[in-house]
């Protein structure tokens, strides 16, 4: 009948338990890529190492470099494939200057040869072309930069599967056990992860590797671009506490600006301020963070984005149905649904608990009714016969343009609690699974 199957997986945070029940010591690694935005650009416009870039702003160039190509050479066959398949060719002196910018264009990164002239992130592009005239601009690319970070990530994983993933071009690795991760303090493991990422993508990243998330977090900028820092308890003093305090990853500029009217401007001196002084002047909470964070003390867990909260699928119909007058046609739908969501958890190792229903009406409003189970299920006539309990709280008097079905609030199969143990409640948000329902297309 020619409509579309739609499937979703909803992942939910999952802290990481490996190092609390580990006798080993715990090794927390913090990497972030070098120049991410600017690396991922001279990947293929090679042409441009260690010339001073900045990327920010504007649609892509590439339709003026193709006219400036055309006119310079206009005897060769300049068409957009073969443009595409010759951007390492394309001679410098074509690439776009920042010199004269005008308009509030801000950078997002730059190559560390223009870093060399004072110019960095969120800086305008006015003020970077007084700096560095000769820089070479170049627009950003978001679905390039996310290209390579799922790349860079999916390497780091298979190597070391603990990972939080920290945005764009970072992410924290429990080190703690995995083999060589403890190995001269984490640097063995490091480098493999480092060379890795350079064979298979040919960008470069530095890493810190610490007892913990902050102090890793800024171990990974000592040694930056391409490098190594490794920090051990015992390097509080000598390594983290001459370091300012905006280093603490949660002293913002507000922060900072009132730690320095007190005369506190590196750690250390944070550190050497009583803690309740800290929460005299800075609240009960964040002062005595400030007292922990200056002492390097964190035991926050790596989150991991790996178990899913559920799995659904939903189709759209060709026309609108009527629950009546098109009960066959409907009805056959819902159990391939319901078929097509137990396969899913069955072929992913799932078993779920809160069965769901959702149905858009022709005017697009969407309802959805749910249901908990006793026990979990992967069963399609299970499944279909809870959905059909909720799909009779609905009004089926309308006519529907989409149909859903929704398995929620699932563990690993085999690992569900059996009836005669207790009954421990999986983590349950009831806001956020109806919202999720509604956010599917
Ligand atoms: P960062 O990791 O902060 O910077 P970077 O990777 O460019 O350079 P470094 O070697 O010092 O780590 O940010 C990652 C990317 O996020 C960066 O390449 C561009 C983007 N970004 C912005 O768009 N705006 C900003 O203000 C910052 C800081 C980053
Ligand atoms: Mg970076
Ligand atoms: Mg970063």
């Amino acid at each position: 009948m020619g409509e579309e199957v739609a499937l979703a997986t909803r992942y939910a945070s999952r802290v990481s338990e490996t190092a609390a029940s580990s006798p080993l010591i715990r090794r927390i690694a913090h990497l972030d890529m070098d120049a991410f935005y600017a690396s991922c650009e001279l990947l293929r416009y090679p042409q441009l190492k260690g010339l001073p870039v900045v990327i920010g702003g504007g649609r892509r160039k590439e339709d003026d470099l193709l006219g400036k190509l055309q006119a310079a050479y206009p005897e060769g066959d300049w068409t957009l494939e073969r443009f595409v398949e010759n951007l390492d060719r394309i001679p410098v002196e074509f690439f776009p200057r920042i010199e004269g910018y005008t308009g509030r264009g801000v950078i997002t990164t730059a190559t560390y040869a223009a870093r060399q002239f004072g110019i960095g992130s969120a800086m305008g592009l006015m003020k970077a072309a007084k700096l560095c005239p000769q820089a070479i601009l170049l627009p950003v690319d978001f679905e390039r930069y996310r290209h390579f970070s799922r790349a860079f990530k999916s390497i780091i994983t298979d190597i070391a599967p603990v990972m939080q993933d920290r945005g764009v071009d970072e992410v924290y690795i429990d080190f703690t056990e995995v083999p060589g991760g403890q190995r001269e303090g984490g640097r063995v493991l490091a480098r493999l992860i480092q060379k890795s990422i350079f064979d298979a993508t040919g960008l470069t990243c530095s890493i810190g590797v610490a007892p913990n998330k902050l102090i890793a977090k800024m171990a990974s900028e000592f040694n930056k671009p391409n490098g190594i820092s490794i920090v051990h308890e015992a390097d509080l003093q000598s390594l983290i506490w001459p370091l300012a305090c905006r280093k603490i990853n949660g002293v913002g500029p507000k922060a900072d600006e009132k730690l320095k009217g007190f005369g506190i401007h590196t750690i250390g001196e944070l550190a050497a301020r009583e803690p309740h002084w800290l929460v005299e002047h800075f609240g009960k909470s964040y002062g005595a963070w400030l007292h922990e964070a200056a002492w390097g003390r964190d035991e926050r867990p790596l989150e991991t984005e790996s178990e899913p909260v559920s799995m659904s699928r939903e189709t759209t119909f060709d026309r609108d149905l009527h629950a009546v007058r098109d009960r066959a046609e409907l009805s056959a739908v819902f159990t391939r649904l319901c078929e097509q969501v137990a396969a899913d958890l069955q072929r992913k190792g799932y078993e779920g608990r809160t069965i769901g229903i959702k149905i858009r009406y022709d005017n697009f409003q969407a309802v959805t009714r749910d249901q908990s189970i006793d026990g979990y299920t992967h069963d399609a006539q299970r499944i279909r016969q809870v959905a059909g309990q909720c799909l009779k709280r609905v009004d089926l008097s309308r006519r529907i343009r989409l149909l859903g079905v929704r398995v929620g609030t699932l563990v690993k199969a085999g690992t569900a609690p059996h009836a005669d143990k207790p009954y421990i409640a999986a983590e349950e948000t009831p806001y956020e699974q109806a919202d999720l329902f509604f956010t599917d297309d």
